[in-house]
């Protein structure tokens, strides 16, 4: 695996495989890779000929107060999980390499990008979009592979690439989750114990909204209620919000009546985790 920490690296190599008409895949991540990132890894060696991934924590998505400074950085293992899956290139750039000094060019996808997470963490899908165009600029690839774990960013990313015309083409994979239900976050570091256990409730929650759905109920607001009573329940857990929307417009829903993300996001002790599932009718 050809490790790359500058642009210059990774366009030189992108070419080299441009060159030799090999389909180029990508999968931006910021590290601490799991299971749920192995799944795109294995998504795209399966769609492509070439495979490459990013590790870069972008200090631009993460608002003040947040986790940067102590979101977790594990770059030798990380290498090792990628040389597994035969991954041919690696991009790790670091912040200074990726940002020139007093850059002030932002990609905003108007709108969307103060739904869901962007309203509790405003400037956030900004920093997503900037950072991402700027990867795909970087390395140009044919196919760029996201989770529906962050349900609103793949929305958000499909929107960018359509309204900038980008000539890449977006593919979205499902949700890997722990035996015990729990969607594989590189978040899920920060919990102890207990806080493991609350998180559950996530997915519990979105579990019973999807069962009352099953059974018939078709209004959001009520559906909205069952979840959040789950959620409510367990101690330790604090909704931030859980809401029923259309996945391509991320505007809530009264009655779902055709295909409806439900997304949830809560603290668990200090660690804000998400999660999300879909309703189709
Ligand atoms: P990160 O949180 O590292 O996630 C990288 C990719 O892995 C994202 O597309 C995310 O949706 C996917 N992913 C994470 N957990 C997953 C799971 N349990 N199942 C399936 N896919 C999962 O998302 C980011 O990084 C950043 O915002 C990034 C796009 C790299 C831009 O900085």
């Amino acid at each position: 695996m050809k490790i790359c920490k500058t642009i210059a690296d990774m366009r030189a190599a992108s070419r080299a495989a441009r060159h030799s008409e090999k389909r180029l895949g990508f999968v931006p991540t910021m590290g601490a890779l799991h299971e749920g990132h192995l799944s795109l890894v294995r998504a795209a060696k399966a769609k492509c000929d070439v495979v490459a991934v990013s590790i870069f924590v972008n200090p631009l998505q993460f608002g003040p107060g947040e986790d940067l400074a102590k979101y977790p950085r594990t770059f030798e293992p990380d290498r090792e999980l990628l040389e597994k899956e035969d991954v041919d290139t690696l991009f790790a750039p670091t912040p200074e390499e990726m940002y020139p000094a007093r850059a002030v060019t932002y990609v905003t996808v108007e709108g969307l990008g103060e739904k869901l997470c962007g309203r509790s963490r405003p400037g956030h899908f900004r920093g997503v979009t900037t950072v991402v165009a700027k990867l795909f600029h970087i390395v140009e690839p044919d196919m760029a592979f996201f989770g529906q774990k962050d349900a609103a960013q793949a929305t958000i990313v499909r929107r960018m690439v359509r309204d900038l015309n980008l000539p890449v083409e977006i593919v979205v994979c499902p949700i890997v989750r722990e035996p015990d239900g729990l969607a594989t976050s590189s978040r899920n570091a920060y919990l102890n114990p207990q806080d493991r256990k609350s998180a559950l409730a996530l997915n519990r929650a979105l579990s019973e909204v999807k069962s009352r759905f099953d059974q018939g109920e078709r209004n959001a607001s009520s559906l909205i209620a069952t979840g959040k009573q789950m959620l409510t329940r367990e101690i330790g857990v604090h909704p931030d919000y859980l809401e029923i929307v259309d996945p391509a417009t991320l505007d809530p829903v009264r009655e779902v009546t055709s295909s409806a993300l439900v997304a949830v996001a809560a603290f668990v002790g200090k660690t804000r985790l998400i999660d999300n599932i879909l309703l189709n009718p």
